[in-house]
This record gives structure tokens, C-alpha cells and sequence, in this order.
């Protein structure tokens, strides 16, 4: 055995065991696999890459607010700081985050299948991504943007002065069609190759909410290809489709933007769901309440998403009547989305709850989105939203729902399923010890943002009057300690990679079929002489605690024939 291989076995599972990443080296047996496991790690590496880069660009406009004059950049480098701190999360982060990292890795293990149906799709897919976040690069090295990240015509088309604009456009253009290649093999996948036994109300929950995203990100995506194409053609050639002094319309443009943008809040929002489904079950110890409804309410989510798109342009002049229709479509989300808040605390209601860092995010989640959620209702009443449209009110209710949101869920879904990754143990201490920081951190640094919002203090300028002062100190103080939570957490991440300890099969006493395999699971997924079937997928009292291991064991073998 060589010294690389005698690291790599030690790394990654026991002596001797083969397992989806020792079985084939080299930097290109990664870059050609065609192994969802592996597709999803690559996916990890770089969405966490673009998280540190959309967070170095967070921080400097943070830092920008320390004072109200010019603290440490210009206007224009601020204006610049605060289009790519938004493009780069939401485009390279948010939206792929949930579904190509964790969904890839989790979705063919959960359903019991060996590969998603389209495995060579699936690295183009990653390979779409890396073209896209390319063309961010670019952008950034012709001189950067200063456009926000939605792009706003008549300034995009026709009057920035920056040459990243169009790069940065044509970014996010191929990076929607990572999205939707994505999507068409989830769907396929969970159409076609699930295990004998698992009928669709056996799927586990996070299945049913990767599904209902995908719905959305086919039908949606499309539409903000085209509206960025008409940009770019706008752009280049001044056609006059969005500018007025062309004859062209700029609200068009908004509304072609946001038929795809609200529903990509859904792409963002759904998937987190569907981890904190998982979450709490598991840190619960106890079958999920209101399997169906849970289920339901995201296929729910996912049509009205395309229903309330104007409540972005209350003040752009629609029309009252049709302001007033989007406002009521836009309140009727609240109900399927407190269904599953509703749900969650059935589930943790005498259940034997255990504090687990997944859990924990878990439980953040529900708190901080239930905020998020409630603080949309007053931006979805018009005679509200007048006043508070374009304020950080605004930064604040968004930022509750992806930070609080889809970044808790993601790093609580990361804690949850890097034992399976890896094959690796991390400190639980020094993880929650992150998880205070970035929790206490978060709200330090969104919720002043609630207050000077609802006084007055509009989003997206560089200086700002005396009374604001104390509330952005305590905001940028508070994105410090989410930094400081964040490096804690790489750390505890880095050396559970080196050092960690072997991670048993099943450390959480979960119940899908990804916890029957081993961590890291095989190339093939499962044990050839051992296929999974699908069962009730939350049966807690198949699963039983053995203290010697400090792992769970399976006691009753999944079956179709359990199911009542
Ligand atoms: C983790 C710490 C974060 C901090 C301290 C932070 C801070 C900020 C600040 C100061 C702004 C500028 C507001 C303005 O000038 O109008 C902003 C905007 C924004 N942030 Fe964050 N952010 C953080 C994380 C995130 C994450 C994870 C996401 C992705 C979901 C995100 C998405 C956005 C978006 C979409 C905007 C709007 C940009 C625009 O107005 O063009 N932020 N953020
Ligand atoms: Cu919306």
C-alpha cells in the first residue's frame, strides 16, 4: 500500500473498505466521475467557495456602515460591493445550494436508487455552474457591476458605466441552465427509480420538497433566460424593449424578472423545508406529524409561487386592482407555510428531543423564518409596503428568510448529513459553540436592520443621517461575530476531515434509507446482496440506541409489508 493510499484509507473508513471515495484517485477521476456522491461534494466545494466570496463582499459593506460618511470605500466601489455581495449569494450560492449540493448527494440514497437516472447530465450540470461562475470572474476582472443583483433596467441597459454588467448577465444566464438540467433529473429520478416499496407517501420529506423544486425551476427558470438575453440584446444593441427614451418599457422588465425571482425565493425556501423535515424528526426521536399535509404544502408553495409576483412592484405603477389581487394571493402562501411550522411542533410535542447541532439548526430555522415569514405580511399589504419598499425593512425580512432561512437549514442539513460524506465524526462542542455565534450574530445583525428600516433608512445607500448610527454599529458587530462563527465552524469542518473520528452507520438514529448504508456509503450506494426497500419512512421504533458504538442499529428491516 502506498503512503497516499494508507492516508486516504485512514481519512476515509476502515481498513480494507471501499467506499465511493477511495475506490478510484487522482484530481480527474473526480473531475470525470459520473457519481451523484461525488458530483454533490464538487457542488459543496465550490457553493462554499462562493459563500466565502458573497461574504467577504457582505462584510466590506458592513464595515462601509461603521460610520455614516465614507468609512473605508467610495460611493461607486460601494455600489459595486452590494450588487456582487447580492448576485454572487443569490446566484451562486442560494439557489444551488440546497438542491445541487445536499440534494445530489442525499436524493439517489434516500430513494434507494444507485445513481440519479441522468448521471452524465448531472456533471454537466457542474460543469454549467463553473462556466457561469466563470463569467462572474470575468465580470469582476472587466471592472465589476454596480447594477444590484436584479438588474434593474432602464440603468443595466442603457446607462452603467461598467463593462461587467453584460459577463455578469450572460453568469447568471448559463447558471439557470445548470438549474434546470438539475431539475429535469431530480424529477426522473424520483419518477423512475425508486426502491421496490416506496410508493410517492413513502418518499422522505426532503424528497418531496427537492420535487416540488424542481417543478418550479423548469417552469421558471426559462423565463429569466430569455428576460437576460433581451437585457444583453438591450445592452448591446439599444434596441429599445426596456428603455423609455428607446420607446422601450422598464417595467416589463420587472415583471419578466420577478415571474422568475419570486418563485426562486421558493427554489431557495423549499428545499430548507424540506432538510428541517429531516431535522426535526430525527432530533425528535419520533415519526413526523402531518406527513401528507407537510408534503402537500410544498407542491402548494410551489404553484401560488407563480401567482404573486407584482408584490415587488406595488409602487412601480401597476394598476391598484392588480396590486390588490397579488397582495391576496400573497397572504394565502402564510397558510402552507404555517402548516409546516404547525407540523414541526407537532412533531417535537413530547417527542425525545435531542440537541444535536442539526437540531439546532433545525430549531433556529423555525424560529427565525417564522420572523422572516411574518415581517412579509406587512410588505405584501400595499398601504404598508408604500413606505417600507426599498428600505432596509426590506434587507432585514429577506435576509431572515435566506440567512435564517436556507443558510441555517443548509448548514444544519451539512451537519446532519457529513458523517454520511465523509465518514467523519466532527466536535459537537466546538460546532454548537459556532452555532451560538452565528445565531446571536445574525440577529445582532438583521434585526436593528427592522428598526431603522420601519424609521426611514433606505436600502442601498452609501451614507446615511446621525439617528441611524447605533443601528448600523450593531449591525456591522454583529456580522463580525457571524464571521467569527463561520471560521469556527470551517475549523471544526477541517478537522473533522483530518482527525475526525470514524463515523458509525447510523449516529442520529434516523430513519431514511440513506442511515442503512455505510458512511461514506459504497460507489454503488448499497450493498448489492442487501438492497433497500422503502417502508414508512418514519418509523422511529425500527431504530434502536446501542451505547457500546454510540450508534443506532436497525431492528426491524424495512419493509413494504410494514406499511399501514
Ligand atoms: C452572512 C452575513 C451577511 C451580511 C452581513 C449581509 C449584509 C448585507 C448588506 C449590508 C446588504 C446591502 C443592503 C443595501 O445596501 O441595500 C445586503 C444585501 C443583500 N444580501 Fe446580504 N448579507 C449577509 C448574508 C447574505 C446571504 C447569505 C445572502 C443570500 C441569501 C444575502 C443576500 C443579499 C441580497 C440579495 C442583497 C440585496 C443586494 C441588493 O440590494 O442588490 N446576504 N446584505
Ligand atoms: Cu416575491
Amino acid at each position: 500500500m502506498t503512503t497516499t493510499q494508507a492516508t486516504l484509507t485512514g481519512l476515509y473508513g476502515m481498513e480494507g473498505e471501499t467506499n465511493y471515495i477511495n475506490h478510484q484517485k487522482g484530481l480527474w477521476s473526480w473531475l470525470s466521475t459520473l457519481d451523484h456522491k461525488r458530483i454533490g461534494l464538487m457542488y459543496l466545494a465550490c457553493i462554499l467557495g462562493a459563500f466565502g466570496l458573497g461574504g467577504f463582499f457582505a462584510i466590506m459593506v458592513r464595515t462601509e456602515h461603521l460610520t455614516g460618511g465614507e468609512t473605508i470605500m467610495g460611493a461607486n466601489t460601494y455600489n459595486q460591493m452590494f450588487t456582487l455581495h447580492g448576485a454572487v449569494m443569490v446566484f451562486l450560492f442560494i439557489i444551488p445550494g440546497i438542491p445541487a449540493a445536499l440534494g445530489n448527494f442525499c436524493l439517489p440514497l434516500m430513494i434507494g436508487a444507485k445513481d440519479v437516472a441522468f448521471p452524465r447530465l448531472n456533471l454537466m450540470s457542474w460543469y454549467l455552474w463553473v462556466t457561469g461562475a466563470t463569467f462572474f470572474v470575468l465580470a469582476l476582472a472587466l471592472g465589476g457591476l454596480d447594477t444590484g443583483w436584479t438588474f434593474y433596467t432602464p440603468y443595466s441597459s442603457s446607462h452603467s458605466p461598467y463593462m461587467g454588467v453584460i459577463p455578469a448577465v450572460f453568469g447568471a444566464f448559463i447558471l439557470g441552465f445548470s438549474s434546470i438540467l438539475t431539475a429535469v433529473n431530480f424529477l426522473a429520478t424520483i419518477h423512475t427509480l425508486r426502491a421496490p416499496g416506496m410508493g410517492w407517501f413513502q418518499m422522505p420529506l426532503f424528497i418531496w420538497a427537492l420535487y416540488a423544486t424542481a417543478i418550479i425551476q423548469i417552469l421558471a427558470t426559462p423565463v429569466l433566460a430569455i428576460t437576460l438575453l433581451l437585457l444583453i440584446a438591450e445592452r448591446a444593441l439599444q434596441i429599445g424593449i426596456f428603455d423609455p427614451a428607446l420607446g422601450g418599457d422598464p417595467v416589463l422588465f420587472q415583471h419578466f424578472f420577478w415571474f422568475y425571482s419570486h418563485p426562486a425565493v421558493y427554489i431557495m425556501i423549499l428545499p430548507a423545508m424540506g432538510v428541517v423535515s429531516e431535522l426535526i424528526g430525527t432530533g425528535s426521536h419520533k415519526s413526523v406529524f402531518g406527513y401528507k399535509f407537510i408534503a402537500f404544502s410544498s407542491i402548494a408553495i410551489a404553484i401560488l409561487g407563480f401567482l404573486v409576483w407584482g408584490h415587488h412592484m406595488f409602487v412601480s405603477g401597476q394598476s391598484t386592482l392588480a396590486g390588490t389581487i397579488f397582495s391576496l394571493i400573497t397572504f394565502t402562501i402564510a397558510i402552507p407555510s404555517a402548516v409546516k411550522v404547525f407540523n414541526w411542533l407537532a412533531t417535537m410535542y413530547k417527542g425525545a428531543i435531542e440537541l444535536t447541532p442539526g437540531m439546532l439548526y433545525g430549531l433556529s430555522f423555525i424560529w427565525v423564518f417564522s420572523i422572516g415569514g411574518l415581517t412579509g405580511l406587512p410588505l405584501a399589504t400595499m398601504a404598508t409596503d408604500v413606505h417600507l419598499h426599498d428600505t432596509y425593512f426590506v434587507v432585514a425580512h429577506f435576509h431572515y428568510v435566506m440567512v435564517g432561512g436556507t443558510v441555517f437549514a443548509f448548514l444544519g442539513g451539512l451537519h446532519h448529513w457529513w458523517p454520511k460524506m465523509f465518514g467523519k465524526m466532527y466536535n459537537q462542542f466546538w460546532s454548537v459553540v459556532a452555532w451560538v455565534f452565528i445565531f446571536v450574530g445574525f440577529n445582532l445583525t438583521f434585526f436593528p436592520q427592522f428598526i431603522m428600516g420601519s424609521r426611514g433608512m433606505p436600502r442601498r445607500y452609501w451614507h446615511y443621517l446621525p439617528e441611524f448610527h447605533a443601528y448600523h454599529v450593531a449591525s456591522t458587530m454583529g456580522a463580525y461575530m457571524q464571521l467569527a462563527g463561520f471560521l469556527t465552524l470551517a475549523v471544526v469542518l477541517i478537522y473533522s476531515l483530518m482527525k475526525g473520528k470514524k463515523a458509525p452507520v447510523n449516529p442520529w438514529g434516523a430513519t431514511t434509507l440513506e442511515w442503512q448504508t455505510n458512511s461514506p456509503p459504497p460507489f454503488t450506494n448499497f450493498d448489492e446482496a442487501n438492497m433497500p426497500v422503502g417502508g414508512e419512512p418514519y418509523d422511529y421504533e425500527n431504530v434502536e440506541y446501542r451505547p457500546e458504538t454510540n450508534d443506532y442499529i436497525r431492528v426491524r428491516p424495512q419493509s413494504s409489508a410494514e406499511h399501514h
